[in-house]
């Protein structure tokens, strides 16, 4: 078929790439005009998918990236994957409204639009819908099939493929599910065909808010174990030996990402709309992830007063920038803020970031290399992320101060979060 997808980043662009290799005619649609150069170029720029599998798409004419709605005439089918950030903690959906108008001017009838952007329940049927049909003059469920289904990338999961994962899908009727249901049988493995658009965006909601609920409860529990003088991180490994009724989550300096910190919120705020109440676990979720990153400076304060330094003017050194281990994406990084808050209790900071461009800065920060002088210079060093690529032992041997919030060190001058 001919198919659109709509949005060509770490969602897109693997369904994409893949729907081209099952033998799609496929149309990576974005309005980034570097990213489409990049793409036509052959450069991939999202790890899961490189750029021999790109070249291989692109070469052989199945896959072809562009930025002009003009390309977008004649599908068969396309797929909305853009970004659904927050604004001030309200959920941002005006990039789908954006790709709705433009895909809905090239809606024809028996064509169908998938959305994948993860949102609050009711956006396919109360924004996505009217759209469409405001755009094309067409009828939903009438002259086009629509239907949500969730993204559930594992961003350099070894582990989980785009098609080794279970798949939602859904319609906005029966024969919607039906189209949508084989257009992703095609390309992928198992779907998991839900009765409605709601219980299929609600589902995504539930997968994350799982996930920030019980990493904020393991965060708060590590904000008081000192309190209890109990080793919080021992106590979930011996909890984590149940063999049933129990997933291990472990502390850290806040969730973050373009995802936990932000798809909880949308589910927040839609029954806030229809109730006039949030949902209290993701305030409350939220309240302590937020909450993290100040608590990670108060034990640096404390840990250098203890050593009879103030912070005013201690050399601190950040290991680990990015939101989580291995990746390389800043974006709602825990690390940002207590890089800002040491900053503004007068510390000069620094950060040791190996995967991202050398010299440069990231976040506010002066990036260097985690180097014994490095190590031996700074008053205080704190491990926010464990990166494969750091050489921990010779932060045990070299680091006069460690305040470790990965519990992966060991040593008199260590100090576990
Ligand atoms: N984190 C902890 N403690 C934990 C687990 C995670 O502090 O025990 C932190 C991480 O450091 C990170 C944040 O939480 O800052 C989120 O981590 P994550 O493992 O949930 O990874 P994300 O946000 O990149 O993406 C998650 C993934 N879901 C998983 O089940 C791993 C990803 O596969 C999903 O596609 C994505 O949510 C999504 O879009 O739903």
């Amino acid at each position: 078929m001919d198919v659109v997808v709509a949005g060509q980043g770490y969602v897109g662009l693997p369904l994409a790439v893949r729907a081209a290799e099952v033998g799609h005619r496929v149309v990576g649609y974005d309005v980034d005009q570097h990213r489409i150069k990049q793409l036509t170029a052959g450069e991939s720029y999202v790890e899961d998918v490189t750029s021999s599998r790109l070249r291989a798409v692109n070469g052989c004419g199945a896959y072809r990236a562009s930025a002009d709605d003009a390309a977008l005439a004649g599908f068969d089918i396309a797929v909305i994957t853009v970004p659904t950030p927050l604004r001030g903690g309200v959920p941002d959906v005006s990039y789908i409204e954006a790709c709705a108008r433009t895909l809905g001017g090239h809606l024809r009838p028996g064509a169908t639009v998938v959305l994948e952007s993860t949102t609050y329940p009711g956006t396919t049927e109360e924004l996505l819908l009217p759209v469409l049909e405001q755009a094309s003059g067409l009828t939903g469920g009438v002259d086009f099939f629509a239907g949500f289904s969730p993204e559930r990338i594992a961003p350099g999961s070894t582990r989980w493929s785009f098609e080794g994962t279970p798949k939602l899908v859904s319609g906005i009727d029966a024969a919607s599910l039906e189209v949508i249901k084989s257009f992703y049988d095609g390309i992928l493995h198992t779907t998991v065909p839900v009765s409605g658009t709601r219980e299929a965006e609600l589902a995504k909601l539930i997968e994350n808010t799982f996930r920030l609920v019980n990493i904020s409860l393991v965060n708060e529990l590590a904000t008081v174990a000192a309190a209890l003088g109990v080793n919080v991180w021992e106590a979930i490994d011996a909890a984590a030996t149940k063999p049933f009724g129990f997933m291990r989550f472990t502390p850290g300096p806040g969730a973050g990402g373009h995802c936990l910190p932000v798809d909880p919120a949308f589910l927040s705020w839609k029954v806030q709309q229809e109730l006039g109440a949030p949902l209290r676990f993701v305030e409350l979720a939220n309240d302590v992830n937020r909450q993290m990153p100040a608590h990670v400076v108060q034990r640096l304060v404390d840990g250098l007063k203890g050593r009879g330094r103030p912070v005013a003017g201690a050399r601190v050194l950040l290991l680990g920038l990015t939101y989580k281990i291995n990746a390389t994406d800043l974006r709602e990084s825990p690390a940002a803020r207590v890089a800002a808050l040491l900053t503004g209790l007068g510390a000069q900071v620094r950060g040791a970031e190996p995967n991202l461009p050398h010299g440069t800065t990231a976040l506010g920060v002066p990036l260097v290399d985690a180097t014994e002088q490095e190590l031996a210079a700074s008053d205080a060093v704190v491990l926010l992320m464990d990166h494969d690529r750091f050489d921990l032992t010779a932060v045990e041997k070299h680091a006069r101060y460690v305040l470790d919030c990965r519990n992966r060190l060991r040593g008199p001058n260590v100090e576990v979060l």
